[in-house]
């Protein structure tokens, strides 16, 4: 089985809630390695380019008051990369399915997701789906500085005569 890395977000519902512990707790039964973590104030221009893939859709514009914080007065994501084997089928069964609602109750949606009467989707966590989001998602949310052991290849770059480490 190949060693995946994949993209967890915390979002500022679970924050708000103090549900990190919990949520974190939960995500240890996938048996994986927390390879980086960073609390990030997510601004517009990330959360769109997060969440492009889902532009066009009715409920884009709340998605995004919703990732950035607007909804909860909490401007703050918990950001962190697990490694393992089978990570991202692991943590995705964990998550449980996207509407909260239909979740299993014993996942962490399921736990503590709820739909709000304006039909927002509060799933409190974000887990990439497949290799490609894993890979595009942890390239946008971290530098390879950030991860410890990335998978993917990295170069060096000098600016202004300092040398940084890149994805390549
Ligand atoms: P997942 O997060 O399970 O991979 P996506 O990528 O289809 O699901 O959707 C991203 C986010 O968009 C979801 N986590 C949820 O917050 C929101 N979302 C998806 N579908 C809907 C919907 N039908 N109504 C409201 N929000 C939705």
């Amino acid at each position: 089985m190949a060693i995946e890395q994949t993209l967890v977000l915390i979002k500022p519902d679970a924050i708000k809630k103090s549900l990190t512990g919990h949520i974190l707790t939960h995500l240890a039964r996938a048996d994986l390695e927390i390879v980086a973590a960073r609390m990030v104030r997510v601004e517009k221009t990330l959360a769109e380019e997060h969440y492009i893939a889902l532009k066009g859709q009715p409920f884009f514009e709340e998605l995004i008051d919703y990732i950035t914080g607007r909804l909860h007065a909490c401007t703050k994501v918990l950001a962190l990369v697990y490694s393992g084997e089978n990570a991202i089928q692991k943590v995705r069964v964990l998550c449980g399915a996207t509407n909260p609602e239909e979740a299993d109750p014993t996942s962490i949606r399921g736990a503590y997701g709820r739909i709000t009467t304006k039909g927002v989707f509060e799933n409190v966590i974000h887990a990439s789906a497949d290799p490609r989001d894993a890979e595009r998602e942890i390239k946008l949310w971290f530098t390879p500085e950030d991860v410890l052991d990335p998978i993917y290849p990295v170069k060096e770059q000098v600016w202004n005569g300092i040398k940084t480490r890149v994805w390549a």
